[in-house]
């Protein structure tokens, strides 16, 4: 099952706070986007979308968006769409690698699948129509500015291409780990890390953020997708009970040592390369989330 997005309440109030504001709003833009087919099409596919998206998950990646706009100086409001966007293209995501061609995935939210439930064919046509709408809707989310909106098309062209979701699902189903270099093989977290960046960047393009800004989300995107990374694999060494204790407690060590160094990195960045503000801070409580937690 997965958490709500609840960071402990002692750190981290106004991340949960804004998260229990944002929430209602992502919830009914999601519903308002919704590509459904017309009703007099008798088939399954409108009740699969909505078993596909509702009632979801954390909804981390849209709250990303609102705050990469807002850490720019937007509104969350003016980008409201374009978290839709990025919810749609994280739920095509899970559908197709769900299928029993790629991860043939038993469980998904704590419920099964949705190809499970509807079909392969059903559950193909339903992440294509959530990525096809995706790619509508940033079309038209900064009407008043075409040149952002071409910029954050490129963007989502980017982040599922073969530099992004695509090159590391396609790393994963060959089984392959490219070689590690340095402190973490950034190619390992590709899909998840080049989702993040698209979720964080989004919303900042839209708000009109400069290259260097840019720059600096990339890097925090890519720092955070590590530190979600490194969690996930302490948690699969906690199920482990082959590793003996001892190796078990080195390797624990040096993982939450690696996650204190990303999330430092990011705080350092966001200080450095950002106005210290309301959207600075929550993204600091939402790296120290990502930390703690585990899908
Ligand atoms: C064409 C969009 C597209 C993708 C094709 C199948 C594929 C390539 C990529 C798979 C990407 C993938 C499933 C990455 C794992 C991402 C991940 C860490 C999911 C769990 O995220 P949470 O915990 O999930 O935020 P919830 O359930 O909270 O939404």
């Amino acid at each position: 099952m997965t958490a709500p997005l609840q960071p402990h309440a002692a750190t981290s109030q106004s991340l949960s706070d804004y998260v229990a504001e944002m929430r209602p709003r992502i919830e009914s833009s999601l519903r308002r986007h919704l590509p459904l087919t017309p009703a007099q099409f008798e088939t399954p596919y409108n009740e699969a979308l909505e078993y596909a998206l509702f009632p979801g998950g954390k909804r981390l990646r849209p709250v990303l968006t609102l705050l990469g706009a807002e850490l720019v100086g937007g509104r969350a409001e003016e980008v409201l769409d374009a978290a839709v966007a990025v919810e749609f293209i994280h739920t095509s995501s899970l559908v197709f690698d769900d299928l029993p061609c790629m991860d043939d995935a038993r469980e998904r939210r704590g419920r099964e699948p949705l190809h499970r439930r509807y079909g392969d064919g059903v559950a193909i046509l339903v992440a294509l129509g959530l990525l096809n709408a995706a790619y509508g809707i940033v079309l038209d989310a900064a009407p008043s500015e075409p040149g952002r909106a071409r910029r954050a098309h490129a963007e989502i062209v980017e982040c599922i291409g073969p530099r992004g979701m695509v090159g590391g699902q396609a790393i994963d189903l060959a089984g392959a780990r490219a070689a590690g270099s340095g402190e973490f093989d950034a190619t390992r977290n590709l899909k998840t890390s080049a989702l993040i960046r698209l979720a964080v960047s989004l919303g900042a393009i839209l708000c009109g953020a400069d290259a260097r800004q840019l720059g600096a989300l990339a890097r925090v995107a890519e720092l955070l997708g590590n530190a979600y990374q490194i969690r996930d694999d302490l948690h699969d060494l906690d199920e482990d009970s082959v590793t003996p204790a001892s190796t078990h407690d080195a390797d624990h060590t040096l993982g939450r040592e690696r996650i204190g160094s990303q999330v430092a990195e990011v705080k350092r960045l966001l200080a450095r390369e950002f106005d210290e503000g309301p959207a600075a801070a929550r993204l600091r409580e939402l790296a120290d989330f990502i930390a703690r937690h585990r899908a």
